[in-house]
């Protein structure tokens, strides 16, 4: 049980809908509301990153951190990881979310050896499986940090040496056991430093085969040791190397076909990913889903003016509705669920920030699931669509989509059609369903 109470004079968030003005409400997001034949809770399976909300205290290249957590005050490093094990479990209940994802050395500070540091781990796991059967709250996914350690400079799996290489497998083995006795639903691969700094000094196709080893390695570990769940790829083009492998979802697919991962990996889409790679966050969703690879989602976005991994709590509702058309098209996601991968600002100094930054990232993907909804279901929307592709619906069309048609066929059936009469996109009218819907 905790001992102190952290965000002290704020209860459980409640749902009041549109017509409240309590800050401390969500005016949209209804775990219980059933929204395209399912609840928002079960669609959205909405979870916190450990390591934004209660690790980085908004420090930047420029200066030190300017939030002073108050569950990071003692100086023992066990001690320090429990309390931040409070604070976190008090914060997820009384947002009423069901799970957290955490890095191994978000949960403890990483040890001078890989020997202390495990035993570090086990300690802080052993307290989070008691965490989680109090609250119910449970673990969407794991992952390890092997990027911010100096070690990594080169690169964890992808590094030139291979002594830094196993260092990684270490570090990776210690994390899925800890995502195992946790029950960990997924386990995921952001390429931290995978990629390269210099094309000069680097050897692209050994580095991408190595790799692929290292993915098969840990899966076939986890499998071993009874993991069910999916491991997740998280594309990112850029930052921190200045070419990333995994660089967008196709990037990603390619790589995990390429080299036989497909039963065992799906993609983790991060909008402010999507945004780096000059994707949209709707087209990442689309690509990942139409190769079955729609797994989780990391949520957040960017700045649209100066381009960088900002991370900011997503508040964009058209960007949202855009999004979940694609989500509720595609059935939802795969195992996975919706982590607010994202921080507060620098400048939000206060507690109770935190609170209003993932009450407003959940009632904006409420109101973009909402609003999907009702644009697909409700409106000539999927009519509009459909209708462009009438032509492929009868005779030749269909023809050619079940593979009867040879090129000499096109040949034929172009000779003998002599005026085609220009088909409008509808583009501007399908925007306006949008917004006559968000
Ligand atoms: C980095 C990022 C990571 C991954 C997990 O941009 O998104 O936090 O989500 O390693
Ligand atoms: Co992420």
């Amino acid at each position: 049980m905790a001992n102190s109470e952290y965000f002290k004079g704020i209860n459980k968030i409640p749902f009041e809908g549109s017509g409240s003005d309590n800050p401390f409400a969500f005016k949209y997001y209804n775990p219980d509301q059933i929204v395209a034949g399912k609840t928002m809770r079960d669609h959205f399976k909405f979870a916190i990153a450990y390591w934004h909300s209660f690790c980085g205290q908004g420090t930047d290249p420029f200066g030190a951190g300017t939030q002073n957590f108050p569950w990071d005050k003692a100086t023992d490093p066990v001690q320090a990881a429990r309390d931040k094990a409070d604070a976190a479990f008090e914060f997820i209940s009384k947002m009423g979310f069901d799970y957290y994802c955490f890095h191994d050395y978000d949960l403890v500070q990483e040890a001078s050896t890989l020997v202390a540091s495990e035993k570090r781990v086990i300690a802080i796991t052993d307290y989070l499986k008691d965490k989680q059967a109090e609250t119910g709250i449970k673990l969407l996914w794991g992952t390890a940090n092997c990027f911010s350690n100096p070690r990594y400079m080169n690169g964890a799996a992808t590094n030139p040496d291979f002594n830094i290489v196993a260092h990684a497998g270490a570090q990776v083995k210690i994390a899925i056991d800890a995502t195992i006795a946790l029950g960990g639903e997924n386990y995921v691969f952001w390429g931290g430093r995978e990629g390269y700094i210099s094309l000069l000094n680097t050897d692209m196709g050994r580095e991408l085969d190595h790799m692929a080893r290292f993915l098969t390695m840990a899966k076939d570990y986890a499998r071993s040791q009874g993991f069910k769940g999916t491991f997740f790829i998280e594309p990112k083009p850029m930052e921190p190397t200045k070419h990333q492998y995994d660089f967008d979802a196709a990037t990603s697919i390619g790589f995990i076909q390429k080299y036989g991962l497909q039963d065992d990996f799906k993609l983790n889409i991060e909008v402010n990913h999507a945004t780096l790679a000059q994707h949209t966050f709707e087209h990442e969703l689309a690509v990942a889903a139409n190769d079955g690879m729609l797994g989780s989602i990391d949520a957040n976005r960017g700045d649209y003016q100066n381009g960088w991994d900002t991370d900011q709590f997503p508040n964009s509702i058209e960007e949202a509705a855009r999004a979940m058309i694609v989500f509720l098209k595609a059935g939802g996601l795969q195992g996975g669920g919706v982590n607010f991968d994202a921080k507060i600002r620098r400048n939000s100094t206060d507690l109770e920030d935190l609170f209003f930054a993932h009450i407003g990232g959940a009632d904006t993907f409420a109101r973009g699931l909402i609003a999907a909804d009702k644009i697909i279901n409700d409106t000539s929307f999927s009519k509009i669509v459909d209708h462009r592709y009438d032509s492929f619906n009868q005779s030749k069309g269909r023809d050619f989509e079940e593979g009867k048609l040879q090129l000499a066929d096109l040949y034929e059936f172009a000779l003998n059609t002599n005026s085609i009469p220009p088909t409008s996109g509808k583009q501007e009218r399908l925007e306006n369903i949008i917004n006559q819907n968000i």
